[in-house]
């Protein structure tokens, strides 16, 4: 593993910690710029009061110095400003005559409460769930805007945009990276198209109404990625399945396409595959299409990357589902936590920004080196190699 990364922190515990290896030094980082990613990660309409109390920033405590990476462990930090009304319950230390207020015996059908209370022996199913919370992306969010600084190095740039919630979908087409990235910003719901953003804060609207819940479609995009990062050798260096991955580790995601995804199943393979060409003029081998989404044998095409993410319906519901008490195992009502209805916006930034992780490891596997001019350097000299393969035919 070329870059390795920890989190830690419980929802309402003093906050969220992480800890990212293998950063190459001499990296120029900017602290507002991850500060505006986790900004970003906190809006999105249909989220819940939580939000109103946090306002995340990111405080560095080792591995940069004066704006730039030494190539020692980063260590990343980010309070929990509604720990404070927490004290007590969340306290590392025994607390003198303290009796929860909070406990949790009902676990609601969707969370990770029930498994993980009898893996770990805990009857109250806080333990749980406090860990399980997606407040933890506040932190993997850090960590991948700081790896976004990393990646602009060679050139690439990522956006994400929501294009399904609640049954409300965008057409199949879709403009230009450039496009999808200002329109992006400028819907409450991260939806390029105005008419399908209203239908989707109707539809979140009408779930809050009901005490419900609703779901969707994120998709991220990378453009200026280098040919072949990762490797068809290993299965454990497909660079598309650890992509996967990371989009599926994302809290309460279900569902992960590329390119064209589930619909290559319906088609003929003359409907599916891109056409090969080589545009002279940028000395580049391309494809007619992207039906791909940017991956052969699992090693980047050099088209853009894209890859989808469908995220289920919160679980915490305010009209609870059926359930048990796992004391009395008698029928009752989940319990209700404060929630979001939607978060489908916040897990596409939330994925836009973890994914720079995989995408830096790439990099670096691909083209080493423990400084950033070292790696630039290897980059170039592999840059240079692909505009001028092949001389003549191999004998
Ligand atoms: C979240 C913080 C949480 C939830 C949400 C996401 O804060 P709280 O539990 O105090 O309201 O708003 O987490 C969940 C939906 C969940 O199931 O845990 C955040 O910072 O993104």
């Amino acid at each position: 593993m070329t870059l390795r990364y920890f989190t830690a922190g419980e929802s309402h515990g003093p906050g969220l910690t992480a800890i990212l290896e293998g950063m190459p030094s001499h990296v120029p980082l900017n602290l507002s710029q991850i500060n505006q990613q986790l900004a970003r990660r906190q809006q999105g309409y249909g989220r819940g009061d939580r939000m109103k109390i946090e306002s995340d920033s990111v405080r560095i405590t080792s591995g940069v110095r004066h704006g730039k990476t030494l190539g020692s462990p980063i260590a990343l930090w980010i309070e929990n400003k509604d720990h404070a009304a927490w004290a007590d319950e969340m306290s590392p230390v025994a607390v003198r005559g303290f009796q929860s207020k909070r406990c949790i015996f009902y676990p609601r059908p969707g969370h990770a409460d029930l498994n993980g209370g009898l893996k770990y022996d805990h009857t109250d199913l806080r333990n749980v769930l406090e860990r399980a919370s997606a407040r933890e992306t506040a932190v993997r969010v850090a960590v991948g805007a700081l790896c976004l600084q990393f990646i602009s190095t060679f050139n690439v740039s990522v956006t994400a945009h929501v294009i399904q919630i609640g049954g409300v979908g965008i057409s199949k087409g879709r403009p230009d990276f450039s496009v999808i990235n200002q329109k992006q910003q400028k819907s409450p719901v991260r939806c390029i198209d105005d008419a399908a953003s209203k239908k989707m804060m109707a539809v979140i609207d009408k779930a809050k109404k009901a005490g419900d819940s609703v779901g969707g479609i994120f998709e991220v995009i990378f453009s200026g990625i280098p040919t072949g990062l990762g490797s068809h050798v290993q299965a454990d260096r497909k660079l598309d399945a650890i992509m996967a991955r990371t989009v599926m580790s994302i809290q309460a995601v279900k569902g992960v396409e590329i390119g064209m995804g589930f619909l290559a199943a319906e088609l003929l393979g003359s409907k599916v595959h891109d056409g090969i060409y080589y545009d002279r003029k940028n000395k580049k081998f391309r494809r007619r299409t992207n039906n791909a989404g940017g991956f052969e044998g699992g090693m980047t095409t050099g088209e853009n990357i894209v890859i989808r993410g469908v995220m289920k319906p919160i679980s915490t519901l305010l009209k609870p589902l059926e359930s048990v008490d796992v004391h009395t195992k008698k029928t009752c009502r989940a319990s209700v936590e404060r929630s979001d209805i939607c978060a489908v916006p916040a897990a596409a930034v939330v994925a836009e920004n973890i994914l720079c992780i995989d995408v830096a490891s790439a990099i670096l596997e691909k083209f080493g080196g423990d400084s950033l001019k070292e790696v630039l350097k290897n980059y170039g000299a592999y840059c240079k190699y692909l505009s001028t393969c092949y001389p003549a035919r191999h004998k």
